[in-house]
C-alpha cells in the first residue's frame, strides 16, 4: 500500500480506537531525545492536547516560536484479539516530519505535514497490554519541505523558522490519530471514474487488495436501495436514472467493497461517493456538462488558540458562513485540508480546488512583499533555477502529489487540482518542472480533473512561462491593495483589464478565475470617505473587482482572499495576522460580507 487512500472506518471487519486526547510533550532543542531514550518516555513532559498546534497553547514566546525537534508520547492499549490481523496507527497528519516509535522501536517515518500515513506496529507491540507510542516531530523549513522556507540560528543558538509564505508555521499532531485493526487480507484502495450517458451513469472502478479472494462492489442510494453491483477487482457499475452530484445540490451513493470467500466476508469497506463529471471546454468549467460560476474563497485551517489543529466546530461554522454568503466553492489554500473537510464539502456540494502544500516557491523570505511588485520591486530571483529544486524538491513535490491524489481522488467535491500557489513562473527553468508535475497528475488521476496553479502578480501575462500546462487559469491579483491602492484604485481597474485581455489573447480557450484578491481590513474601523484598512474600503475593493468580473464571460469564478482573518508570522506587514478576511478570525462578518452576500445570492451556481 504505497499511499494512504482509505479514510479510517469501522465496518463488520475493521476496528478503530481513537488516540486523541492528552499526550506527553517536550521540546528537544539539542536533538538528544533519540540517544537518551525519549522514545520510551519523556524526562520532563508537559501535557499537550491532540489534535492541536502546540504554538498558541503556550504563554511564552520561546515555546510559541519553537523550531526544531519535539516529542509526543502516549500509552495505548492494544487488544489481544487483534493479533490475527494488521494493527496500524494512522496519523491524519504530523507537521512537518515525524518518526514513530512503539515501545522504543522505530516503526515509521513520514515527511510532509498535511497528508496521512500509517505506522504498521504488529512486530513492536505487547498484545493485550499498554504500549508506549512516541512521535519525534520536526518543524524546520527548507527548500525541500513543502511549504518552502528557511531555518536559521540566532546568536544564542535558538532555531528560527522563516516561512516563504504568509501563514503561521503551526505544527504538531494537528489532526486525528487512530489505532486501526484490519484483516490480514484487506481492501487497500478503491478508485472510481464516472461516465454519464443520458439518464444513466457508468462508474469504472478498480479495487486493490492484499490477497487473492473475490471482490464485490455494491452501490446503494441515499435511501439504502441497492442500485448497482459488480464482481471483480475492476469493472463497471451501471447506475440507471442516476442522481448526479451537483454544485450545491449534492447526492451521495454508498459504495461498499467486500472481499469474500464464498458467503464469508473477509473484509468490508465503504465510502460515500458522488457521481459527476468535470471538464474544461470552450472557456468554461463544466460540471455534468453545465457551466458553473464559482463563488467562494481561499481559506485556511486556522483558529484562535487551536492554531491549525483539527477543529470540527470552526469547520462547521466556516461551512455555515459560506452557505450564508452564497458561496459554492473554495480552494484548500495552501495545503490539503483534513479529510473531514472534504467529506463535508461532498455533503454540502462545494466545488473544491484541492491545493498541494506547494507554497513559497519564490527565493525570498519576504515572498509576498517582493511578489506584490509594490514600489517597483526588482524582478524576483528565480527559485526554479536552483539545481536542488530541479532534483530534490521536484522529487518531494511529486511524492506529495501522489499522496494527495491517492487520499482525495474519490471525493466528488474535489473538482480540480491546484499544484502550486504563487510559484516563480518567470524563468525557463520552471517549464520542465511544471511539465513534470502536471504530467504526473494527468497520469495518476483517473477522473482526469482539470489542473491548474495560482499565478502570482509578479508573473503576469507575457512574463509567465508556464501557463500552457494549466487547464484553466487562476489569478492572484492585488490591485487596490499591494498596487494601485486607495485613491489610485481606478488605475488598478485599467491595469487589470489590460492584463486580462492579454491573457485571453494568449489562451483564448481557457477560462480564467480569480483565486485571490482583497484588502486587509481591521474589523470596526469605519471611515467616510473610506481609507485603506477600513470596512468601507474593503467593500469598495470587492465592488471594483465585481465590476471587472462582470465584463468578461470567460471569467468563471471569484474567490476573494480570505474567508477569515488568519495568523501569520509577526512583522511590519501584519497586525496580529492577515486581515483580508471577509469574516473575522472568530467567524463574524465584516461589512463587505453583506455586500458579497447580496451579489452572490443573486448569481446562480450554474449559468445554463
Ligand atoms: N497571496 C502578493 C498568498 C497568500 C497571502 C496573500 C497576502 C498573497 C499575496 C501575494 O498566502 O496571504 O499577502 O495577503
Amino acid at each position: 500500500m504505497p499511499f494512504e487512500s482509505l479514510y479510517p472506518r469501522v465496518t463488520a471487519t475493521r476496528r478503530m480506537q481513537s488516540m486523541n486526547g492528552s499526550w506527553d510533550f517536550q521540546f528537544d532543542p539539542e536533538s538528544k531525545g533519540e540517544a537518551e531514550g525519549w522514545a520510551k518516555g519523556l524526562p520532563n513532559p508537559t501535557d499537550m492536547p491532540v489534535p492541536a498546534s502546540f504554538a498558541d497553547v503556550f504563554t511564552d514566546k520561546y515555546s510559541r516560536e519553537y523550531t526544531g525537534d519535539f516529542w509526543y508520547v502516549t500509552e495505548v492499549f492494544v487488544p489481544g484479539e487483534w493479533r490475527d490481523g494488521n494493527v496500524d496507527i494512522r496519523f491524519d497528519s504530523a507537521t512537518h516530519s515525524a518518526t514513530v516509535y512503539v515501545n522504543g522501536t522505530e516503526v515509521a517515518h513520514h515527511d510532509g505535514g498535511f497528508l496521512p500515513f500509517t505506522a504498521h506496529i504488529n512486530d513492536a507491540v505487547k498484545w493485550n497490554d499498554y504500549n508506549t507510542v512516541a512521535v519525534k516531530l520536526n518543524n524546520e523549513l527548507s527548500w525541500q519541505t513543502l511549504p518552502v522556507g528557511e531555518t536559521y540560528r540566532l546568536p544564542d543558538g535558538t532555531l528560527v523558522s522563516a516561512p516563504y509564505f504568509d501563514f503561521y508555521n503551526y505544527s504538531g499532531l494537528q489532526r486525528n490519530v487512530n489505532l486501526l485493526y484490519t484483516p490480514v487480507e484487506r481492501i487497500e484502495d478503491l478508485d472510481v471514474a464516472h461516465r454519464v450517458e443520458g439518464t444513466d451513469a457508468h462508474v469504472d472502478y478498480t479495487v486493490a487488495t492484499s490477497g487473492e479472494h473475490d471482490v464485490e462492489v455494491v452501490v446503494a442510494d441515499e435511501d439504502g436501495v441497492i442500485v448497482a453491483r459488480a464482481q471483480g477487482r475492476t469493472g463497471t457499475l451501471d447506475i440507471k436514472d442516476v442522481h448526479l452530484w451537483n454544485v450545491r445540490a449534492a447526492y451521495l451513493y454508498r459504495f461498499t467493497v467486500y472481499i469474500k470467500d464464498g458467503d464469508e466476508i473477509i473484509d468490508e469497506y465503504f465510502d460515500e461517493i458522488g457521481v459527476r463529471t468535470v471538464e474544461v471546454k470552450d472557456c468554461k468549467i463544466l460540471v455534468n456538462g453545465h457551466e458553473v460560476y464559482l463563488k467562494g474563497f481561499g481559506r485556511h485551517e486556522d483558529a484562535n488558540v487551536h492554531g491549525r489543529g483539527f477543529d470540527a466546530v470552526m469547520n462547521k461554522r466556516d461551512y455555515e458562513d459560506m452557505k450564508w454568503i452564497g458561496a459554492n466553492s473554495f480552494r484548500t489554500s495552501h495545503y490539503p485540508y483534513a479529510e473531514e473537510q472534504l467529506y463535508e464539502a461532498d455533503r454540502d456540494g462545494f466545488f473544491v480546488i484541492d491545493e498541494a502544500p506547494t507554497v513559497g516557491m519564490f527565493k525570498s523570505t519576504m515572498n509576498f512583499l517582493d511578489a506584490s511588485g509594490a514600489a517597483g520591486a526588482a524582478r524576483p530571483k528565480t527559485f526554479f533555477e536552483e539545481e536542488s529544486v530541479q532534483t530534490e524538491t521536484l522529487a518531494v513535490h511529486r511524492r506529495t502529489l501522489e499522496e494527495m491524489v491517492a487520499r482525495d481522488k474519490r471525493h466528488a467535491s474535489v473538482c480540480a487540482w491546484s499544484l502550486l500557489n504563487e510559484p516563480d513562473s518567470t524563468s525557463d527553468a520552471a517549464v520542465p518542472y511544471f511539465e513534470s508535475i502536471f504530467d504526473l497528475v494527468a497520469e495518476i488521476d483517473t477522473q482526469k480533473r482539470p489542473k491548474t496553479y495560482a499565478s502570482i502578480m509578479m508573473s503576469p501575462a507575457g512574463v509567465d512561462k508556464t501557463h500552457h500546462v494549466a487547464d484553466f487559469l487562476m489569478l492572484n491579483r492585488y490591485h487596490g491593495w499591494y498596487v494601485n491602492g486607495g485613491y489610485a484604485i481606478s488605475k488598478g481597474v485599467l491595469d487589470m483589464k489590460a492584463e486580462l485581455e492579454q491573457w485571453h489573447e494568449l489562451e483564448p480557450d481557457k477560462p480564467i478565475m480569480f483565486s485571490e484578491y482583497g484588502a486587509d481590513t481591521m474589523a470596526g474601523i469605519h471611515k467616510l470617505p473610506s481609507v485603506m484598512w477600513s470596512e468601507e474600503y474593503q467593500t469598495e475593493v470587492m465592488k471594483m473587482w465585481a465590476d471587472i468580473f462582470d465584463q468578461y464571460e470567460w471569467i468563471v469564478g471569484e474567490q476573494p482572499w480570505n474567508l477569515n482573518d488568519f495568523q501569520t508570522t509577526e512583522g511590519i506587514m501584519r497586525v496580529d495576522g492577515n486581515k483580508k478576511g471577509l469574516f473575522t478570525r472568530d467567524r463574524q462578518p465584516k461589512m463587505a460580507a453583506f455586500y458579497l452576500r447580496d451579489r452572490w445570492t443573486a448569481i446562480p451556481d450554474y449559468k445554463d
